[in-house]
């Protein structure tokens, strides 16, 4: 693959400028464009120039929708008005002063549970680490090295979500692995459900975090996809895939149940406090779904918080009776928001992918 623009020439006072672009190693495009001495005459050579860059760039991004395969097969949709960034919603600096633990220690770290004063995490090199007075040690790994770039991530594992039960049990849900127990003092672990079951007919592509019962008899995780992995979140959001899911582990009977398809996205996961419903992230659609699990409404869902100033990743209860949340990324009325722009319009995504993938010479496929 080669893209090559070659530098313009004077003839009489106008360019002459030739570009030639490879593209997938099987076809090539020589574009000639002259910038006639009248057009030179009439908008000077400054304004040539710019209308012949104008022209060979429409001519690359031509060549590019035409010889370039999209690997992302977008959706059109459409996001409410972004919300305002006041009242609650107003800009302040808090994070900026929070204070850096483990900085470069710590590496991914995208969840954390506790067990009485220890906490555990899991990071982008496939390890389980235990944080206990302040000094950090691998309890597991769950994976095959080797580990620590984003192509390792299916054979080295990436642990996501982490949850400890009110008996002192550590549950772990592997991206790539499947969701098991690990023993927080020894590190021994067992596998639960692995990546590979089928569940339903479709299989597992993203995991994603995890919730338990306080009793421990059930597991509630996330799949975010089964079309893309973890390494590819950022096609998943931009395609608008919604083949997410809720599902429910009962770890008496071994049996998985999906409470829940058809999710944008599914990511963060939490109970509520009296174990009657579970919360959602649908990352893609900045939003909050709640789960009946309990009551007359066992079964049903409904949208818990919509519209939010970001897509939602994690979940967590706040001790102010509600939860924390944390936004990959900001939507916001006073700024430019690129999630918002692109939802629809599906050709322009696919193109922005076609350019990327034909650049960086990138491998970027769904599961098959
Ligand atoms: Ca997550």
């Amino acid at each position: 693959n080669s893209h090559e623009i070659l530098l313009s020439s004077e003839f009489q006072g106008c360019k002459v400028v030739r570009f030639i672009f490879e593209f997938q190693s099987k076809w090539s495009l020589q574009i000639v464009v002259i910038c006639g001495w009248h057009l030179c005459c009439r908008f000077k050579v400054v304004v040539g120039t710019c209308f012949t860059l104008f022209l060979a760039v429409a001519a690359l991004l031509a060549a590019v929708w035409i010889f370039v395969d999209s690997p992302i097969e977008p959706l059109s949709f459409r996001y409410p008005d972004c919300p305002s960034l006041v009242g609650p919603l107003n800009l302040n600096d808090k994070l900026q002063h929070a204070e850096h633990l483990f900085e470069g220690k710590l590496v991914g770290a995208e969840s954390i549970a506790t067990i009485g004063d220890i906490f555990y995490t899991g990071t982008a090199d496939g390890k389980i680490i235990k944080i206990d007075n302040g000094k950090l040690s691998t309890i597991a790994t769950l994976g095959t090295p080797p580990c620590g770039q984003p192509e390792h991530e299916p054979n080295c594992g990436r642990p996501l979500g982490l949850c400890a039960s009110a008996l002192g049990k550590l549950f772990v849900v592997d991206a790539y692995l499947g969701v098991f127990e690990v023993d927080p003092n020894t590190g021994e672990t067992a596998v639960l459900v692995p990546a590979t079951l089928m569940v339903e007919g479709q299989k597992f592509g993203f995991l994603n975090d995890l919730t338990i019962l306080d009793n421990g008899s059930k597991i509630y995780f996330t799949d975010s996809s089964s079309r893309w992995q973890r390494q590819h979140n950022c096609f998943l959001v931009m395609e608008g895939t919604c083949d997410g899911r809720l599902l429910e582990y009962d770890v008496n009977t071994k049996i998985t149940h999906v409470l829940l398809s058809g999710l944008c996205f599914a990511n963060g996961v939490e109970l509520s406090p009296a174990e009657d419903h579970i919360l959602v992230c649908e990352t893609t659609m900045a939003r909050i779904i709640r789960y009946y699990i309990k009551g007359k409404k066992k079964g049903q869902h409904e949208v818990f918080a919509e519209n939010l100033p970001g897509l939602p990743d994690n979940i967590s209860p706040s001790s102010f009776g509600g939860y924390w949340v944390g936004l990959a990324t900001v939507r916001s009325r006073e700024a430019f928001s690129i999630v918002d722009l692109l939802a629809p319009h599906p050709w322009l995504k696919k193109l922005m992918f076609k350019v990327h993938i034909q650049y960086t010479h990138s491998e970027h496929k769904a599961i098959p």
